[in-house]
């Protein structure tokens, strides 16, 4: 089975749960351009506010006559925090999943025999581990999985077999579909087609000469109820992490950054085997109550295997010790940002 988890209103969210006296307001998540006061446009927004009509790419102004003064918070995108997040997320379903692929800040997609308990497993853990819920489709293929989170949220848990997953996706109207854009959708209407089962009406010939060879013959396919496989892409590895359990529960910076000794010469190796520098290392403590958190550190120069990094690791273990006071159970590793010679991949 697939499963396909979303962050539920991700960065809204995100905002919540470090600021809890927010509880029940409208929080809208801005990218401010700094033109004027009020130039930029909404992030995203969170359910109050959907209520109301706010939503994502919205211009702040339209925003601001919408939102009652007294009940809504308006508040500049941290991508740092969301990343963080997003990465300890990524750790928490990696921890637990052998196949898994990070699709976007907010979004994974996984490949599990275990189907809906996993999807419950995943749920929970992530609700221990960083204080956020998501939503998760579950289903024979990526498609229906990506589809059912999108109709299950917010919270949400869907799960599709074969023949629910085929009339699910069959009944939905064809702009639902990842993967048709608005322009596809609207030439799809134009001759007639409004739900996906219409597709099948349509000449494969004509698809192909309308949408091109490929794009028509996917239509084609998802119109036969073809819905393909494969969490994709044998897309490049973005990162490389280790992680591993203390001998005991700690407080103690030197068993940690010895622990860490260890876990880090095995990512190190991976670097040096795959040619990689990277930009960003980062920490990660699972503490006694479960929670995952991370600590991590970007270099203006991209950085290769061999250079040490105890400086670094001690200040961002110092950091985390000083911070948090509860034992560490479990730590890790990861490095990221990769630059190789074919030029950078990163996912943010
Ligand atoms: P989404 O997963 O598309 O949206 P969401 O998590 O806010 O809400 P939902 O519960 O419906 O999944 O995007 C993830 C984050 O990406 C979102 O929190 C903010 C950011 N984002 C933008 O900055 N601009 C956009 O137009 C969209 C769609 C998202
Ligand atoms: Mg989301
Ligand atoms: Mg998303």
């Amino acid at each position: 089975m697939y499963l396909h988890i979303d962050m539920d209103y991700f960065f809204a969210q995100a905002e919540e749960i470090r600021r809890p006296m927010l509880k029940g307001k409208i929080i809208i998540v801005c990218v401010y351009s700094g033109r004027t006061e009020d130039s930029g446009v909404v992030s995203t927004v969170n359910y109050p506010g959907r209520e109301i009509g706010i939503h994502s790419g919205m211009p702040i102004a339209f925003a601001k006559k919408r939102a009652p003064p007294a009940d809504s918070v308006f508040l500049p995108v941290d991508r740092e925090y969301y990343a963080e997040l997003s990465f300890s997320i990524d750790a928490i379903i990696r921890g637990r999943c052998a196949k898994a692929v990070q699709a976007s800040i907010d979004e994974w997609n996984v490949e599990d025999e275990g189907g809906e308990a996993k999807a419950r497993e995943l749920k929970e853990a992530i609700k221990q581990g960083v204080g956020l819920m998501c939503t998760i489709g579950v289903a024979p293929s990526p498609l229906g999985a990506k589809m059912a989170a999108a109709k299950a949220k917010p919270d949400g848990l869907l799960v599709l077999d074969k023949d629910s997953e085929r009339k699910f996706i069959e009944g939905s109207l064809v702009e639902k579909v990842p993967g048709i854009g608005p322009k596809t959708a609207a030439a799809l209407n134009e001759v007639g087609v409004e739900k996906v089962r219409d597709i099948r009406k349509l000449d494969p010939v004509m698809l192909a000469e309308t949408f091109g060879k490929k794009s028509g013959a996917w239509l084609h396919a998802l119109g036969s109820g073809v819905y393909g496989e494969g969490i994709g892409e044998e897309k490049e590895q973005e990162e490389v992490s280790r992680i591993g359990t203390l001998k005991e529960k700690t407080r103690d910076g030197y068993m940690i950054l010895a622990k860490l000794s260890e876990l880090e010469k095995d990512a190190r190796d991976w670097l040096m085997e795959m040619k990689k520098s990277y930009k960003t290392m980062g920490i990660i403590f699972v503490t006694d109550d479960l929670k995952t958190h991370t600590k991590s550190m970007s270099f203006r120069n991209p950085r290769t295997w061999s250079e040490d990094l105890t400086k670094e690791k001690e200040a961002l273990v110092n950091e985390f010790l000083s911070e948090n006071p509860l034992e560490v159970r479990r730590v890790g590793i990861r490095f990221g940002n990769f630059m190789d010679l074919g030029g950078q991949t990163t996912l943010f």
